[in-house]
């Protein structure tokens, strides 16, 4: 954790019972009420309203949003050139279980205070590792234990669990991918308890992002038996799920790099084909985010779509990166077309199931200050509801899916139906060829007055 935090004197640090911390971590901050699009109060929200409901569903329910607890409460706000210059008054820097525990008290009345109904962890983020794998075990329980009472004074449920199978230097070389079996062994008996961990706080499900799996150079690696292991394991821990009646979602994340060069899972159709290849498609459903995306070179329109194509999309982790840096920004989802962009694909499958919306993302470097968390959770969630309301909108007018419905009409009627029917061969599309001369002409695609359609509705 950050070095330069400083302890409020007044705090009790180790006063980690009750329901409260005793000196509470965001003292100026009261809950955060919708106040309307009129309000001026950077401390309200201006559009998402929890309780309101657009087809007889709340917004709540349509958005699932989700704290993430790494960037939120564990980042120290540090960049390659420099340290972390996060203020977290009641956090003292330091690796003990008794700091874990009382981060947790001040997570969940920050989550509380913001009014988000989820929260997302990895395993390492909540609770210090240990001098080997049972005291770290233990310092998770213990851990736990202040999650789940929190969850239940609160009301705030997890999302979904993880495990971090890229920080430890046993990692180096990757964890269910790595050429060191006892790596493969330590990261499988990790995945063990965070999935224990997460059943028992009733997670609605548990994500697979391929921390370190991937490769630097290929001159040292064997990418079939790699990929190999990576299902090895993967099909270990739906075979353990099932074991202990873990009845959450399972999902993949693609990352197409960073940290390594080329990471396997690197996007929705990569993540897809190896689901395939390896039988585990029934077991695993996507979670998709935008910074990612974009480091596919992917729009997040398209990776959300690939995914729903395969009836596959099950969550995401809502951020954005910057067009001119060339990394896993991480920042606050505050683009309002691209949020539309987002819940036009989930209004599409029919909404979200087990997944949500996690804020996979961290305030910026020189937004230090506490109160900056509630800002930019304020903000995407402010853009998401504008989104669903926009795409709930444009659903309604039916002008947009009409026009695709129509533009392949002639896959609807005659031909195009047999085609798709299986009735027609080669030989049959030939004669009918012949006896026509020439296909019927094409019509527009009109994408500019699509376009002009969007824009009516922001
Ligand atoms: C990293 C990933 C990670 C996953 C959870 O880039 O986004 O944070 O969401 O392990
Ligand atoms: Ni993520
Ligand atoms: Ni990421």
């Amino acid at each position: 954790m950050v070095k330069s935090v400083r302890v409020t004197p007044s705090a009790k640090l180790d006063d980690t019972k009750g329901s409260f911390m005793a000196t509470p971590a965001f003292p100026d901050i009261t809950r955060i009420e919708y106040e309307g699009p009129k309000s001026k109060n950077p401390l309200a929200f201006k559009h998402y309203h929890a309780t309101e409901k657009l087809d007889g569903k709340t917004l709540r329910d349509h958005l699932r949003f989700a704290v993430c607890y790494w960037h939120t409460f564990r980042n120290p706000l540090s960049d390659p050139f420099g340290p972390g210059t996060a203020l977290r008054p009641w956090d003292d820097g330091s690796n003990s279980v008794a700091n874990a525990q009382r981060r947790v008290r001040a997570a969940f009345e920050f989550i509380e205070k913001l009014g988000a109904p989820f929260y997302c962890f990895h395993d390492r983020d909540v609770a210090p590792e240990g001098k080997d794998l049972r005291e770290t075990n233990q310092n998770l329980d213990a851990v736990a234990k202040i999650l789940k009472e929190e969850q239940q004074r609160t009301g705030i449920k997890l999302l979904w669990g993880t495990a971090n199978l890229f920080s430890n230097p046993r990692y180096v070389h990757g964890a269910a991918t790595s050429c060191n079996a006892d790596a493969f062994a330590f990261a499988a008996a990790q995945v063990k308890k965070a999935l224990e961990v997460t059943h028992e706080l009733g997670g609605a499900g548990y994500v697979f992002w391929g921390g370190r799996e991937g490769y630097s150079t290929l001159l040292n690696t064997d990418l079939k038996r790699e990929q190999e292991h990576l299902a090895k394991f993967l099909h270990l821990a739906v075979d353990y799920k099932k074991a202990i009646g873990f009845k959450g979602q399972f999902f993949i994340e693609p990352k197409p790099k960073e940290p390594t060069k080329h990471q396997y899972d690197s996007d929705a159709a990569a993540c897809l084909n190896f689901l395939r290849e390896f039988d585990l498609l029934d077991d695993f459903q996507l979670n998709i985010e935008t910074n990612h995306a974009t480091l596919a070179g992917h729009t997040m329109q398209h990776e959300l779509t690939v995914a729903a194509a395969a009836g596959r999309l099950g969550s995401i982790d809502a951020n954005r990166g910057d067009e001119l840096l060339g990394w896993d920004t991480d920042q606050f989802p505050t683009d309002i077309y691209l949020a539309t962009q987002v819940m036009l694909v989930v209004l599409g499958m029919g909404g979200f199931k087990a997944g949500g919306l996690n804020f996979d993302a961290k305030v910026r470097r020189e937004s230090f200050e506490p109160v900056d968390l509630f800002h930019a959770h304020i903000g995407g969630m402010d853009a998401f509801a504008r989104g669903l309301k926009i795409a709930t909108a444009i659903r309604k007018d039916g002008r947009l899916a009409a026009f695709m419905k129509d533009r392949y009409a002639s896959w609807d009627r005659g031909l195009g139906k047999d085609i798709e029917k299986g009735k027609l061969g080669l030989k049959e599309l030939e004669a009918y060829m012949l006896k026509k001369g020439e296909a019927d002409a094409n019509t527009s695609g009109r994408q500019e007055m699509l376009e002009n359609l969007i824009n009516e509705f922001l």
